[in-house]
């Protein structure tokens, strides 16, 4: 219940309330944690404000585009200040250029390609490396990938590519980061409906298929993502780093 009691965390990728990113914040909010949260633009600013406001005015909450190595240094710069130090940091931000997603692979551009893996892969090692100075109590950083990272999704194209780059990113950070007590984890989640998800042709079915084939019959809700979010990021997973999560209602296991 209050296993997160103490802990100061922040939060990267709430658009709005059916981000991955608000659904394991409200599980780390209710275990005990303090939190801090981060928008993307101005555009994303009055939503964050609303939903993070829920924990009190006193709620950080700061812009980071990050593509900006500014905007991630003042982030880390601000929370030192408050908190002078930091235990969780969640990494729930991707994006492609749409056209990315809907043709062929062979097809992805080098500019698409860059800017798929800077802001879906490379963030991570930058905010880890930002984050790790306040983590000097140890500290857990969780990142959200996809199947699509490890076998081929068709349309999922070049951010499969950057969630493999993603996953490989956590193994180096977590030996990196070992020593200091700071473990790096991934969830790989079963599709979820979210703004990420939206437009993408032939979600819906997507959604099915995976109800039709996964072993537990079901799609995967808001709040197991929450709650494995909560165990990563309590000291039941004290000796858990480097590693891939599958919370997919068991889709990662099967062969046909
Ligand atoms: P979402 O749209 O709610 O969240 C994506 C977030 O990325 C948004 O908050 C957006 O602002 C942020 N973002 C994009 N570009 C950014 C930038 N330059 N700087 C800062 N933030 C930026 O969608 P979601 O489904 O909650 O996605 C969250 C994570 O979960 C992503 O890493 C996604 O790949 C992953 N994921 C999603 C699903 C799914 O089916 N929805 C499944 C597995 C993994
Ligand atoms: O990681 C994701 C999606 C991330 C994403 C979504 C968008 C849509 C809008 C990244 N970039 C963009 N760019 C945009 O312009 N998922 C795991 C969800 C997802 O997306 C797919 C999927 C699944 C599952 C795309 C194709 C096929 C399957």
């Amino acid at each position: 219940m209050s296993q997160l009691a103490g802990k100061i965390g922040i939060v990267f990728g709430v658009a709005n309330k059916r981000s991955i990113a608000w659904a394991i914040a409200q599980a780390w909010a209710k275990a005990g944690a303090t939190l801090a949260f981060t928008y993307q633009g101005e555009r994303l600013k009055d939503n964050v404000e609303e939903l993070a406001g829920t924990f009190g005015p006193d709620t950080l909450i700061l812009p980071c585009d990050v593509t900006s190595d500014e905007q991630i240094a003042n982030v880390f710069k601000v929370v030192g200040e408050k908190y002078g130090k930091l235990h969780l940091l969640l990494h729930s931000v991707a994006f492609a250029p749409k056209d990315a997603l809907e043709g062929l692979f062979v097809n992805t551009s080098r500019e698409a390609f860059r800017i798929a893996h800077d802001i879906s892969a490379y963030s991570l090692v930058a905010l880890a490396r930002a984050a790790a100075p306040l983590m000097t109590e140890g500290g857990s950083i969780v990142a959200m990938s996809y199947y699509g990272a490890e076998k081929v999704v068709p349309h999922y194209n070049v951010m499969g590519v950057a969630k493999a780059a993603l996953e490989a990113s956590t193994r180096y950070l977590a030996y990196d980061l070992g020593p200091k007590k700071i473990r790096v984890n991934c969830i790989s989640a079963g599709p979820m409906n979210t703004l990420a998800a939206r437009g993408i042709a032939g979600f819906t079915d997507m959604m099915k298929h995976y109800e039709a084939h996964a072993p537990l019959k079901r799609n995967v809700v808001p709040d197991e993502l929450g709650a494995t979010g909560a165990f990563l990021a309590s000291d039941g997973a004290a000796a858990i780093t480097g590693q891939v999560l599958y919370v997919d209602c068991g889709y990662q296991i099967m062969g046909m």
